[in-house]
């Protein structure tokens, strides 16, 4: 950890994202030399590539506008690289490079061919016109296109990034390669998309928490769930919950969150889709609408609930937070965000034996139906909803069958030790095989 803090200086969140894996990979290379003698976590630690460009735009006033975009294509051992593109303010190339890494030992874990890489821009798409952000995407794409390939990298949505501007990025690529493909995961359905892949992260999230409880005999209905954010993940958390009989009472963005002690419904949910996807509104806007509580700038952890969905960003759970949830009686939490939970909150978490989906696991639905998106492209065909969503049950199924072998723990199930090994073991044993490359 010494060495890479000192190769990438001030790169905080890569740092994190890398020692969360390194506590249990370190051990696990000391039980299995040959990982340790060809270096092979260092190895993964080195991005293979990262690609940063200036993009230019247009804005509604007639201004010149430069952003900055990255593309980090951190590891193709296992398939093309894949992985979200984001938009923010807060992007740097340390948030891609955490994103990136965690991305390869996800992909691994899904069962799937698929390489890691994360991608985005520092472009602020709030308060921006649908214009202004085709122009932006577009802009984008020009540059972009020249790194990516239907065998070489596959990107998606993320943060800021959704079926709006997949699909100026698609158009864009379209037209420049003159080649339809499946360049992009997440399309329209329209032009390639995949039934599922909207709701996929989310539900994927609740199918895995319903593993965990499994184990327990237990599961989600009648239990009270506290969710983060409102955004694709969030509230395709919230409709699985209440599909399954859980009384979902929160949902937040970055001005705070609102407290719904009736808990959010089906129709209420269909309320928020439309003011966050389609008016492109504020949750404190929920909070009036309904007559419920609002609280400003503030996490939803104080409300008392025995599941907890953290599906906003990363570190928005901290160690304090993690001891208030256990003190109100938290049974189970999944992590729909990526590295939502802070070291210390980690920590406290495993020390108090609760269940405990990391991100690598409990969020890969998303990245597993954008594989199944490109399967469906490669075939020129379209699965039917029905079967997409089978799939996914099946995958979330099989990455918690192996979180168990390698995370079990003396009846109790370390799932963040069990998802790390479990990912890194397909990776690691690929670069193996292919020697210095
Ligand atoms: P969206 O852009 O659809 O929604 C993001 C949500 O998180 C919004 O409610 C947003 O609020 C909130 N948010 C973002 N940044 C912050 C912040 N700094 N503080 C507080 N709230 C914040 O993104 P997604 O739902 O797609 O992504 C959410 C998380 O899930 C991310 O960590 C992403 O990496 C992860 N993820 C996404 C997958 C996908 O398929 N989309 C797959 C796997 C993981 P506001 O509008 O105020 O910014
Ligand atoms: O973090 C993630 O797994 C995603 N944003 C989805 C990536 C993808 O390629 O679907």
């Amino acid at each position: 950890m010494r060495g890479l803090r000192r190769r990438n200086p001030g790169e905080y969140e890569f740092h994190q994202a890398v020692q969360e894996v390194a506590e249990w990979i370190i051990p696990f290379c000391h039980e299995n030399q040959q990982y340790r003698k060809e270096q092979i976590l260092e190895r993964m630690t080195e991005p293979d590539r990262v690609v940063i460009f200036r993009v230019t735009w247009e804005d509604r006033h007639g201004n010149f506008r430069a952003n900055r975009a990255w593309r980090v294509q951190f590891n193709n051992a296992i398939g093309p690289y894949k992985g979200g593109l984001r938009f923010h303010p807060s992007v740097t190339l340390s948030v891609l490079k955490f994103l990136g890494f965690e991305q390869v030992f996800k992909n691994s874990l899904t069962t799937l061919p698929m390489g890691g890489a994360k991608g985005g821009s520092n472009f602020n798409p709030k308060g921006k016109t649908d214009r202004e952000v085709m122009r932006y995407c577009h802009s984008l794409m020009v540059e972009l296109a020249r790194h990516i390939g239907e065998d070489t990298d596959v990107p998606a949505g993320d943060i800021g990034v959704g079926t709006r501007e997949i699909s100026y990025m698609f158009g864009m690529y379209k037209r420049l390669a003159n080649r339809f493909s499946g360049i992009l995961t997440g399309k329209g359905l329209a032009f390639g998309g995949s039934l599922v892949r909207t709701e996929a992260t989310g539900y994927g999230s609740v199918y895995f928490m319903r593993e965990m409880l499994a184990t327990r005999g237990d599961g989600i209905e009648g239990k009270t769930a506290v969710v983060s954010g409102s955004g694709n993940v969030a509230t395709y958390t919230i409709e699985k919950l209440v599909e399954l009989g859980a009384k979902v009472v929160t949902a937040s963005d970055s001005g705070g969150f609102a407290y719904d002690p009736d808990g959010i419904d089906l129709e209420k949910l269909e309320w928020l889709k439309d003011l966050k996807f389609v008016r492109r509104g504020r949750i404190r806007e929920y909070a009036e609408h309904f007559g419920c509580e609002f609280h400003k700038q503030r996490p939803p952890w104080s409300v008392p609930c025995d599941l907890a969905f953290p599906s906003a960003t990363q570190n928005e759970l901290s160690g304090e937070d993690a001891k208030t949830l256990l003190e109100n009686g938290l049974i189970g939490i999944c992590e729909g965000a990526n590295m939502p939970t802070d070291l210390e909150g980690v920590h406290r978490f495993l020390k108090a034996r609760i269940l405990f989906g990391p991100a690598k696991a409990a969020n890969a639905g998303g990245v597993a139906v954008s594989g199944l998106e490109q399967s469906q492209n490669a075939l020129r065909m379209n699965w039917p909803r029905a079967e997409v969503n089978k799939r996914l049950e099946g995958i979330m199924g099989e990455i918690h069958r192996k979180c168990v072998e390698y995370g079990e723990d003396g009846g109790w199930i370390n799932y963040v030790r069990g998802a790390n090994i479990a990912g890194f073991v397909k990776v690691a044993d690929a670069m193996l095989a292919y020697g210095a490359v």
